[in-house]
């Protein structure tokens, strides 16, 4: 029997916070009640939404550089189930782990489902990894994959693809993630052109595995390993190939894979008006993929992310389904808090995002009241709203405050008793 943060542990904590949740929930619905706004409404929509957790998000990732791991890291996929258990549990936000394979990969697939429901966890899309090569493989992937100039080393990509789906299909996954390495670190290296189109041609093999009510969802990426170019490097690239492929392609928006001061919240607003937003990696950054928490860095831009997609969902916009996942690598911290930390602040930017008067707001833009317009915005994104998401975290059974309860549970040192240290690294690096 491994150690569990078990409802008691949590109760009794959420019954210390008892008089202060309340309180500060009574205080929060009298404010907004002077601005209309229901705050039940509101808790009954943040308890609603949930974000896939990524399975290689539970280890500790690195840099370039180094990996420091951590003790009682998850030494394989039933570790990394058990620790998506223990962020769900505290936080009530998670409900679903993203999957990444081949480092998921087990041969007993019911096992893998059997454990996610142990944990009430369901299986959001599954990410294939054509960026590394197994050990074993005798085709190499260091000058590409889906898009290589060897037809060999495509046909090998696109199988690896097609077994994800079918791994996918027996975990209850409806998506498949695709992010590819794929691109050039030198002027003239690759021709620009043809390696778009072998990666159209690959893809296309890939989308016709897809089952009739499966998405594939494209990841572009700027930059990083490829430094000169990459083959789906930006929104437009994702954008034109997920056209070009079909319905059943769209375009995954990881926050850290722009060019600098890039309008991310603009490019959402694009891909729903063009029916091609698949969902979210979130995560934040300062320069680049930095892969930092969500809402650590630039909490506003965030907001404004969630500001476009409640505007979406208040106009029923069409097509509109987001995917929402958490794409992060931890190298200071502890990857349980840290993942908690992000979901928390993903469910605040949402909440934030549900209080802006949306009436107000259009009569400000048809007008053209441009100050007017963005003190709308400002007077949701500057609410506090913690005491929303703490009410809605003990309405839905999780802890009022996670991390102050994950931390005097001592999950971590119970784990590393649990789990003696391997040698073998869970998951490369991310
Ligand atoms: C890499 C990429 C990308 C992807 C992840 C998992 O930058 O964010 O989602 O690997 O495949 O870190
Ligand atoms: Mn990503
Ligand atoms: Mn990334």
């Amino acid at each position: 029997m491994t150690y569990r943060i078990t409802p008691d542990i949590v109760a009794d904590h959420n019954a210390r916070h008892a008089t202060a949740t309340a309180d500060d929930y009574g205080a929060l619905g009298r404010t907004l009640a002077r601005r209309h706004i229901d705050i039940e409404t509101i808790v009954g929509k943040v308890m609603a939404f949930g974000v896939a957790v990524p399975s290689w998000g539970v280890g500790t990732g690195g840099t370039r550089f180094a990996r420091f791991p951590g003790t009682g890291e998850p030494r394989n996929v039933f570790d990394k189930i058990e620790d998506c258990g223990t962020i769900y549990a505290l936080t009530r936000a998670t409900p679903a782990i993203s999957p990444h394979f081949p480092w998921d990969k087990v041969s007993d697939l019911r096992a893998l489902r059997e454990a996610a429901a142990a944990e009430n966890l369901t299986f959001d899309a599954v990410n294939s990894n054509t960026f590394q090569d197994q050990a074993g493989q005798t085709l190499s992937y260091k000058f590409g994959s889906l898009s290589h100039t060897d037809k060999a080393v495509r046909s090998l990509a696109i199988e690896h693809n097609l077994e994800c789906i079918q791994t996918g299909k027996e975990l209850g996954s409806k998506a498949l993630t695709v992010w590819i390495a794929d691109g050039s670190n030198f002027a003239g290296q690759s021709n620009l052109t043809k390696a778009m189109d072998r990666y159209l041609e690959a893809m296309a093999q890939v989308y016709a595995g897809l089952p009739a009510d499966w998405q594939v969802f494209l990841e572009h990426k700027l930059y990083e390993p490829a430094f000169y170019s990459t083959v789906i490097s930006d929104w437009g690239s994702s954008f034109a190939a997920a056209l070009e492929l079909g319905p059943k392609a769209k375009c995954l928006v990881d926050l850290g894979h722009h060019a600098p001061n890039v309008n991310i919240e603009q490019i959402v607003a694009r891909l729903i008006r063009f029916k091609k937003l698949a969902g979210f990696h979130f995560n934040d950054s300062k320069y680049g993929d930095d892969d930092l928490d969500a809402g650590s860095v630039e909490p506003f831009r965030l907001f404004l992310v969630f500001n476009e997609l409640v505007d979406a969902a208040n106009r029923k916009a069409d097509g509109f389904t987001p995917a929402y996942m958490i794409d992060q690598s931890h190298n200071v911290t502890d990857p349980v808090e840290s993942l908690m930390q992000s979901a928390i602040e993903l469910q605040r930017a949402y909440a934030q995002a549900l209080l802006v008067d949306r009436a107000a707001l259009t009569a400000a833009q048809d007008s053209n009241d441009a100050l007017g317009a963005h003190l709308e915005i400002k007077q949701a994104f500057t609410t506090d709203v913690s005491p929303v998401l703490a009410m809605a975290r003990q309405r839905s059974g999780g802890a009022v405050s996670p991390i102050e309860c994950y931390r005097a549970s001592c999950y971590r040192s119970h784990k590393t008793k649990e789990r003696p240290a391997s040698g073998v690294a869970s998951a490369g690096i991310v």
